[in-house]
């Protein structure tokens, strides 16, 4: 397997990683911050780095003529007071428990050690700080471009999405915030931030519940169209975090890999129109990639006590680095009860030869996409034979540049031609159609939309 090729795929979360990663690492010191203390003060010389274990810290910073400015308000897994840091000298704003909080704290020492040695944790922190990139991006954006009451629209539905909880009544944001506090993060003063606040709960968008708002559903999208969006915006933390809330709100996973699959095809016919540049369109492959891997971690989850149906390895051929069809086959195969190793793109005819050696699958799943490399599918059967592996394993070919012909006359078992039949195409090929084990909601498309072929392999 080519690794350095895997566009998008293995993109982690930052914060479950950040944590992880420093607990794996034996960072162990923990502090303990009550509601309304100050981890850091603007002006303090800049010698810890803190990672939010739990709780919430609000970071703002203070004018000389003491306005304050709220930038951010980080929860679990974000790294507070990085910029700062790296750079030396003094912090340029506050860092403050907004409930109780615990932090891990970094000296400068354990810091550079870590990224000396560490390639994960670099990578974690380079992710943080594009990600505090584009947020203060966005806030320049909006400071210059759009007036208070859309600035105060933008807050809310971003305090929703970091802080929010799905209820009957809308997105309960779980932050007790004041109008000041908004103010601080929008640049206006309190009274103009009531008076908008008022003017949105008449319009029905907004309700208070305590200490807390919630933005009513008629007001926030449904979690797939933002998801759609977030995609289209190339924002792959808005797309990770609209993709796990579509799993567990329940929706149907051949579903969500559908409008994924629209949306793939609506940045190909901008691309086609000239409105989108081939960078472009990898970004929004790559957003979806990682989107997608987000949900086979939340079905992973779902279906853990389950009992497995067979066990599946799945590739993009050799030359090929087309890895969404792949990822959403996969995706959909663990939501229907298999247990999938995905060996990525561009992988070799020896990986697939090493892998079902190894891992002895019931059936093997190639995509291609690229004319070009069709032929290697043909090269990998062949490789099993020679290996005398092949009888062991059924195989399904599918992906754009593949036809059920092709799939014939290359000694192939099956061709999927779509994505959603996966599940009915791989438990008909292993006998299993009775099985009352699946999720029904996971799967619920007939076995006759499929298109199995068997063929004499
Ligand atoms: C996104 C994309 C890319 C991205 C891929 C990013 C990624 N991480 O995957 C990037 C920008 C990197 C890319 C690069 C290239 N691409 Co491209 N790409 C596409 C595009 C727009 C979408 C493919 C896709 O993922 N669709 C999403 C899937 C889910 O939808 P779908 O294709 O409709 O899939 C259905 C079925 O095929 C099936 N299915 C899909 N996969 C699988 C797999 C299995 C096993 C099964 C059973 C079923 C199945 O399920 C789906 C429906 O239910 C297509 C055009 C198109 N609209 O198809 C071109 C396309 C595939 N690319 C093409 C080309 C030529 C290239 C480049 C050579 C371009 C270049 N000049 O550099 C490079 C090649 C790079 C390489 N070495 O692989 C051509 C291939 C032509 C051919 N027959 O050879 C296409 C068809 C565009 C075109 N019209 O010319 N590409």
């Amino acid at each position: 397997m080519a690794d350095g090729v895997r566009m998008g795929e293995g993109v982690q979360r930052t914060e479950v990683c950040v944590l992880s990663l420093l607990e794996a690492y034996g960072v162990s010191k923990l502090n303990r911050y009550r509601k309304g203390s100050v981890l850091y003060r603007q002006g303090d010389p800049a010698r810890f780095l803190f990672v939010v274990k739990r709780g919430k810290v609000k970071i703002s910073s203070i004018s000389p003529e003491g306005k304050m400015k709220t930038y951010a308000i980080l929860g679990e897994g974000h790294i507070v007071g990085d910029v700062t840091f790296l750079l030396g000298g003094e912090y340029e704003s506050l860092g403050e428990a907004l409930v109780n909080t615990d932090a891990y704290v970094i000296t400068r020492a354990e810091f550079e050690h870590l990224l000396a040695h560490r390639p994960p944790f670099c990578r974690a922190v380079i992710h943080d700080l594009g990600d505090k990139v584009r947020l203060l991006a966005r806030q320049v954006r909006d400071l210059t471009f759009i007036d208070v009451r859309q600035r105060l629209e933008n807050v809310l539905l971003r305090l929703a999405d970091e802080h929010g909880v799905d209820t009957e009544q809308g997105t309960r944001i779980e932050l007790a915030i004041t109008h000041q506090d908004i103010a601080e993060m929008i640049a206006a003063n309190r009274s103009t931030v009531t008076t908008y606040l008022n003017e949105l709960r008449r319009e029905g968008f907004l309700r208070k519940d305590g200490r807390c708002l919630v933005l009513t559903p008629s007001r926030t999208m449904s979690a797939l169209e933002s998801l759609k969006e977030a995609v289209l915006a190339y924002d792959s933390r808005m797309a990770a975090t609209w993709a796990r809330k579509v799993i567990r709100g329940g929706s149907n996973p051949v579903r969500v890999m559908e409008a994924l699959a629209e949306v793939v095809n609506q940045a190909d016919e901008a691309y086609a129109r000239g409105d989108l540049s081939l960078a472009d369109a990898n970004r929004a492959a790559v957003t979806i990639q990682s989107a997608i891997l987000v949900m086979q971690d939340e079905i992973r989850i779902r279906r853990r006590e389950r009992e497995t149906l067979g066990t599946v390895v799945i590739g993009t051929v050799s030359g090929d680095l087309h890895g969404i069809g792949k990822t959403m086959v996969s995706t959909l195969l663990i939501s229907g009860g298999f247990d999938v190793t995905d060996l990525g793109v561009s992988v070799s005819i020896e990986g697939f030869v090493e892998a079902i050696g190894k891992h002895k699958p019931d059936v093997l799943v190639m995509s291609s996409y690229l004319t070009t490399s069709l032929s290697e599918q043909k090269k990998v059967i062949d490789a099993l034979k020679r290996a005398n592996l092949r009888h062991g394993v059924k195989i399904v070919v599918g992906g754009g540049a593949t036809t059920e012909d092709f799939a014939a006359g290359i000694g192939a078992d099956a061709y999927g031609s779509t994505t959603r039949g996966m599940i009915w195409l791989v438990k008909g090929l292993l006998g299993k159609y009775e099985d009352s084990s699946v999720d029904a909601r996971s799967i619920a498309i007939p076995p006759e939309q499929t298109q199995v072929r068997q063929s004499a392999a």
